[in-house]
């Protein structure tokens, strides 16, 4: 079993978690999302669920601080909503910027890293209403809100990273329709996909002016392996592939995006959208990869672009459906290193498995979640080896939480959580993680 000493000196274990996610949005002033509003409508999320009560970490906080670090974790990543910050997108709340205060604070008291992410998702209500992702205004006000909040928090925080999963923001969210705000439609999809880099750009820019160091951003990635040897499905894999793991990388370090994509968003672009790649492109101090699982791609004939189908695979999955496949951890760590970032470091800022895990007798046996998670760390330990220049893991999550359109029923916590009680229970999981990770000082 891997230690927290078969890793390099100074390497840091954490676990992520995001404020709609478990903080409970009805509390503390907190302004409309429209995580609420897509939730409220019939058929998006599983049992109508949203994240009005979460976790209720909004007043849990403590408790849930002490098990980080009873857990031995060395940091915490974590978001702050700009909805709770700035309730109507623009003004700010004195009560939602006073809790990430205290929260930030709590964590240094108890030795943990604050590493915070700017947007996972809960977007303002009235920026929605302006068309969200889909307006250039909303890249602006987004700056205003990164530098508002980095005011107060700035001078504590061990890390900053603008935008969490941009594909999720734009593609899952406007070409698939599976997160808010649920749009299919492509010319949506392709001012999403580049809005929410401009977007990480114009705040990157205000937090540097402002002397904010340690900035990052968050991708996902997806292994994208095609069904057979065929072209045709070589060709889907590919485009997937430059969909998913190469449209926000490249444009951020090449400042261009991907033929294979243009072919399909190109038509739908906002007008000028090249003159904005300098903006995008602006240096980075570290790059985010989360990582779950690979899919499987074939060519769909006769469909619309990207005219490609998944094909389910073969390995053991998750409560998710997901693949387990930590080889493609090792894939994507080298091969930012190698084709993008360098030298440059580089965290996983999430990884982790959802499991229906059940509590006995006052416990949680979650031994599958063990075996993915030390799988992962022995992927990521091996991409060390091979010259990436990896600095962290953060475990996704810490608490079962609202898992988005599948509301609560997948648990991805290395703590169970009751949504009735809201009592926390630490899974053997989170017990393997704290032994492995047990200094000797
Ligand atoms: O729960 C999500 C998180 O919000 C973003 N990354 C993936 C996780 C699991 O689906």
């Amino acid at each position: 079993m891997l230690s927290r000493f078969d890793f390099p000196k100074g390497f840091l274990f954490g676990a992520a978690t995001a404020a709609y996610q478990i903080e409970g949005s009805s509390f503390g002033g907190c302004g409309p999302s429209h995580w609420d509003t897509f939730a409220a409508t019939p058929g998006n999320v599983k049992r109508a669920e949203s994240g009005a009560v979460a976790c209720d970490h909004y007043h849990r906080w403590p408790a849930d601080l002490d098990l980080l670090r009873a857990a031995n974790l060395d940091a915490y990543r974590f978001s702050t909503s700009w909805a709770r910050v700035m309730p109507d997108g623009v003004t700010v709340n004195p009560e939602g910027v006073a809790f990430y205060d205290r929260l930030v604070d709590g964590m240094l008291e108890r030795g943990l890293k604050p590493f915070q992410t700017l947007y996972h998702w809960d977007l303002p209500s009235a920026m929605a209403d302006k068309g969200g992702w889909t307006n250039r205004e909303t890249c602006h006000r987004f700056a205003d809100y990164a530098e508002a909040i980095t005011r107060v928090l700035g001078d504590r925080v061990a890390s900053v990273a603008t935008i969490n999963e941009p594909w999720c923001v734009a593609w899952l969210s406007h070409f698939w329709g599976v997160h808010a705000p649920g749009l299919r439609d492509i010319r949506a999809t392709a001012r999403a996909m580049h809005h929410i880099l401009l977007a990480h750009g114009l705040a990157v820019g205000r937090l540097r002016e402002a002397g904010q160091g340690n900035l990052g951003i968050v991708l996902n990635f997806d292994y994208c392996q095609p069904a057979s040897d065929s072209a045709g499905d070589r060709r889907a894999a590919a485009v997937h592939d430059a969909i998913f793991n190469r449209w926000f990388i490249e444009g951020i370090t090449k400042g261009t995006y991907p033929a294979e994509v243009l072919e399909g968003l190109g038509p739908h672009m906002p007008e000028a959208w090249q003159d904005d790649m300098a903006v995008i492109g602006q240096k980075l101090d570290w790059l985010g990869v989360n990582y779950y699982t690979r899919h499987i791609h074939a060519d769909a004939p006769g469909t619309p672009w990207p005219a490609t189908r998944d094909v389910v695979g073969p390995l053991d999955k998750t409560q998710m459906g997901w693949e387990i496949y930590p080889d493609g951890l090792h894939h994507f760590l080298t091969r930012m290193a190698r084709d993008h970032v360098g030298d440059l470091p580089i965290y996983v800022t999430e990884n982790g498995m959802a499991n229906a895990d059940e509590l006995a007798d006052g416990a949680v046996t979650d031994k599958v979640r063990e075996d993915y998670l030390f799988a992962h760390l022995a992927a990521t330990r091996r991409a060390i080896a091979d010259g990436a220049n990896v600095k962290g893991f953060f475990y996704w999550s810490l608490l079962d939480n609202y898992e988005w359109a599948e509301g609560y029923e997948k648990r991805f916590g290395l703590v169970h959580v009751d949504f009735d009680s809201l009592a926390r229970v630490p899974k053997s999981s989170y017990h393997a993680l704290a032994r492995a990770l047990a200094r000797n000082d």
